[in-house]
Parts: structure tokens; sequence; C-alpha cells
């Protein structure tokens, strides 16, 4: 089922000279997906590597997919790689550990010619709501390859990528973290941290507290994984220079009042972080109120973003 090389040759020389494949990106046809529902995964591959016909397909599989099956493909050789997850997953009910984490087809396809390589994966719950996954892809073909593995940044605009990594975006999770938790007097909404460059040594927390009884309570520390432990701080001008500082005595929540915590604002710090924090993940938590005692709380993840407190004030005294 191989392509005769001059035939090949010959249409792609053809196409070369009236299209323009250098700005067709791989891409997934469905580029959407559903946490914990099967997903059907089209990766469509648009051109060789300048004018040669791709012999390879490598798709790498993000953790937190799993369940991976690719679709054998006429005249193509099929080969998975498998391996350890970083964590664990529920599947079914079912703990999983372990999967394909590369899938590659060995064949031939024209520069000129259009192709579909699929295969069948499941999005797991480490993934928050409107994430963006990405899946590097690399084509190889005879002495030459095409690369697709770049990830924006985060606030970076994908579409300027040259060779961006094909992506699909979580929808709304059916089991996502409630949007406000109620606790006692309290109303505890939307607590999320921000993605962690490689090597930080704080990450920050963010939610919005509100009191709805008739006695003041505090917000006095909590606990976080992989932190050694968790500080309330504000944001305090000091010689000019804004700064973090903790919050003595708690942060005050009085009756009727809600409390933002946000970057650049009233914050919590989790302090001496053993490992990033990446976009996406959901990480459990806890908070500890005076009177409302420890709430357990979910912070999903987001990307690093622009609204942060710029990485000269982090300091900690
Ligand atoms: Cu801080």
């Amino acid at each position: 089922m191989f392509t005769s090389h001059s035939r090949g040759a010959l249409v792609a020389a053809a196409f070369f000279a009236v299209s323009t494949p250098a700005f067709a990106h791989v891409s997934f046809e469905t580029a959407q997906a559903t946490p914990n529902t099967s997903y059907k995964g089209i990766l469509r591959i648009p051109h060789g590597c300048d004018g040669k016909p791709t012999l390879k397909v490598r798709v790498r599989i993000p953790e937190g997919v799993v369940a991976v099956k690719p679709m054998p493909k006429a005249g193509w050789k099929l080969e998975t790689t498998k391996g350890s997850y970083v964590r664990t997953y529920k599947v079914h009910g079912e703990t999983v550990s372990e999967g394909v984490t590369d899938i590659v087809w060995t064949g031939s396809l024209d520069d000129g010619h259009y192709d579909e390589f699929v295969f069948q994966a499941r999005f797991t719950d480490a993934f928050q709501p409107g994430a963006t996954v990405y899946f590097p892809v690399v084509q190889e073909c005879d002495g030459a390859a095409e690369e697709w593995v770049q990830v924006p940044a985060a606030g970076e605009d994908a579409h300027k990528l040259a060779m961006p990594a094909p992506g699909v975006k979580i929808a709304g999770a059916a089991n996502a973290a409630p949007a406000a938790q109620k606790v006692g007097e309290l109303t505890i909404e939307q607590p999320w941290s921000r993605a962690t460059p490689g090597g930080a040594k704080v990450g920050g927390g963010y939610l919005r507290i509100t009191n709805n009884g008739k006695e003041t309570d505090r917000l006095i520390g909590g606990s976080f994984p992989n932190a050694s432990r968790v500080e309330v701080h504000e944001m305090k001008m000091e010689n000019d220079i804004m700064r973090m500082k903790p919050v003595h005595g708690g942060l005050e929540i009085k009756p009727g009042a809600s409390v933002e915590l946000k970057p650049g604002g009233y914050h919590l710090m989790f302090m001496d972080l053993k490992a990033p924090l990446t976009e996406g993940q959901i990480v459990k938590g806890t908070l500890v109120f005076e009177k409302v005692g420890t709430v357990d709380v979910e912070y999903a993840v987001r990307g690093m973003g622009d609204a942060a407190p710029a990485a000269g004030e982090h300091h900690h005294h």
C-alpha cells in the first residue's frame, strides 16, 4: 500500500506550485473534549516536510490523558510505547497507573496529500475546564522533520507560534469543583492558584470569602500539599515599594462582608513549595478559620497570567 515515489514526487511538485502548505498546521478535527468521557482524536496532517513525504507520525500523549487506543491504518505500521503515569487515575471505578505514552505510525504520505491519524483517549479530571492540553507531534521525512511541539506560555497567543503542538480544550467538567461552598456562616467561592515556574519556592492562593453570619470570623491559615505552611498575606507600601507581609492575627471577615483574595491584594502564600503547580491541576488543600475551623477546598490551577505580583515583590521575611 505504499505510494510509488515517482508518482509521489510528481503529485508533490504539482501541489507545491499552487498551494501554501507551510501555513497549514497539524491540528485535531475536534479540538474540544469533556473530562471523563471518551474522546476521538482525529489528527490532521496537511503536508510533508518542505516537499518531502511524511514517513512517520509520532504523537506524544500528555500526562492526564489515559485509556489511549490508536486506530490501525491501512498501509501504515502502528507502534505504541507504554509507560507509567506520574499519578494514578480512576477510569470506570478502576485505578490506572500506566498506559500508552507515544504512538508512532510508519508509512508514507506525499507532501501534496492530506491524511488523518486517529486514536481514542480519555481526558481525566486532572485538567481544569478551559485549559488546553497539547499533544506534541513530530512528522519525520527522509532526512527532515516537522516538529509540532511548541506550547504557548501563559497569556501568549498560540496562533503566533510557528510550530504549535495541536491542542484540545477542556470543556466544562461534569464533576468540576463547586463554584461556591457554604461552611457554617461562610461562603467560599472559586479557590484558585497559579501555575509556578520550575524551581519557584512559593505559590499563591486566591478566593472570595463572604460572611453571612453575625460575628466576625478570621482566616488564620491552612494547609497545602507540597508546601511546608500556608500564610495569609497582604500587600503593603513600604518606602515606595510594594511588599507582601503576613497578616497579623488573621484576615478579618466582618459580618455581611465579602473579602476577595486576589493577585496584588490579600492572598494565601504556599511556602517552601516542593513541586511546581501546573495549569489545569486541581489541588486539594485546607483553610483554617478562627470560628468555622478547618475547611477542605480545591484550588483550580490557572495559567501564569499577568495579573500576579511581579517576582521581585516576593520578599518574605
Ligand atoms: Cu505573599
